[in-house]
């Protein structure tokens, strides 16, 4: 059992090394909500997957802040001692704030595993200690830049390309990077930016032999991710309409799509996000680790989530250096052949640099019962 004594947020910012463009807008920082629970036995790290404004989920930083402040750490600490299983079912009765949530769990699940000597990915039933991995490029100012840019993640050796899309920068970007790679695995990723009348770009990404179209349309659209698919040849995988595995099985069953992006933030937590990989590996869909340019403190959590059996396609779960000049934790790098190393150490298996993490902070608050 695990007495959680009191809870550190930390509010980090990032420069990134490159603006990341999406059909959401662009970020040229990384900001982020650290989460850090102290108990007699030590302390455990949590990243919440929030950003800074309410675009990709519901959720933002200061909501995420409140949430924790407020409601979800008050609850934990004055719930009395609990194993990290139990998180969820005690954070229950406070409706969404997933990520948030998962923030808290990660925090207490390293906390404990670091305690007992067990890594999060032998915790989780991970199967691997490198994973193959991919890299989520940005809408570009040109094709001719964005073709640049593909060549040199493929030069260092990521194994899938994601490409960014919106309307009025898909198809031709596509059809550019398609022919100056013509064997290299790609997808795209739409960010809900998209409606069912888009066919004609639909019919023609369809020629792109691509690996997934990722979120096409609304992240409420189940039934019409449904129809597109029906109409399709590539599979489409789902990102932001998962937000639990009740979601997963409705979705599969729907039809709406065959591949499924799992994100520990999006879902409320790492153990629900293995019950996700479980919904999908019964039924035969595989998944992958999606990111949300996390610093290697949650980077350390997806790569042990993206060690599990059923995740048979390469993540984006990307190198320390495709975000970062100076990462918060040592670097996570990838190797030649596009494969990262799952940590192996107690918990999540990194712990940030103190002058690092200091000189990233932007503000502190300390929660004690
Ligand atoms: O849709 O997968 C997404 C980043 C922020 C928000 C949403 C998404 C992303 C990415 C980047 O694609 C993934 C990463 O490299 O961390
Ligand atoms: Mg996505």
């Amino acid at each position: 059992m695990i007495r959680v004594r009191s809870v550190e947020l930390r509010l980090v910012s990032l420069p990134l090394v490159r603006p990341f463009r999406t059909s959401f807008g662009a970020d040229a920082t990384k900001e982020a909500v650290l989460v850090r629970a102290e108990t007699p036995e030590g302390g455990g790290w949590g990243e919440c997957a929030a950003g800074p404004a309410p675009r990709y989920s519901e959720e933002f930083n200061a909501s995420t802040w409140l949430a924790l402040r407020d409601h979800l750490v008050p609850s934990l600490l004055q719930g009395g001692p609990l194993e990290p299983e139990d998180v969820a079912g005690r954070l229950g009765w406070a409706r969404g704030h997933r990520m948030a949530k998962a923030a808290l769990e990660m925090a207490i699940l390293d906390a404990d595993l670091r305690a007992r000597g067990v890594s999060l990915a032998d915790h989780l039933g991970g199967v691997r200690d490198r994973v193959p991995c991919g890299v989520s490029v940005g809408i570009a100012g040109s094709v001719a830049e964005l073709v640049d840019q593909v060549q040199g993640y493929l030069a260092s050796g990521y194994v899938r390309v994601k490409l960014k899309i919106e309307p009025g920068f898909d198809v031709a970007p596509v059809i550019e990077v398609r022919r100056a790679f013509p064997d290299t695995p790609i997808s795209v990723d739409g960010n809900g930016a998209y409606a069912l009348e888009d066919g004609p770009v639909f019919d023609a990404l369809d020629e792109q032999d691509l690996l997934m179209i990722e979120q096409p349309l609304g992240h409420e659209d189940l039934l019409d991710h449904a129809a597109l698919q029906s109409k399709l040849t590539t599979p489409i995988c789902l990102d932001e309409s998962i937000r639990h595995a009740a979601d997963a099985r409705a979705a599969i069953e729907l039809g709406a799509c065959r591949v499924i992006n799992i994100k520990a933030g999006r879902v409320g937590g790492l153990l629900e996000a293995v019950r996700v990989h479980d919904v999908a590996r019964d039924r035969g869909v595989p998944v992958w680790c999606g990111g949300m340019l996390e610093t290697g403190i949650g980077r350390a959590a997806n790569l042990a989530l993206a060690s599990l059996p059923g995740f048979t396609l390469p993540g984006d779960t990307s190198a320390s250096d495709r975000y970062f000049a100076e990462d918060i934790t040592d670097p996570h790098r990838l190797a030649p052949d596009g494969t990262m190393a799952v940590p192996g150490g107690p918990g999540i298996g990194v712990e940030p640099l103190p002058d690092r993490l200091a000189a990233c902070t932007v503000e502190v608050e300390r929660i004690t019962g």
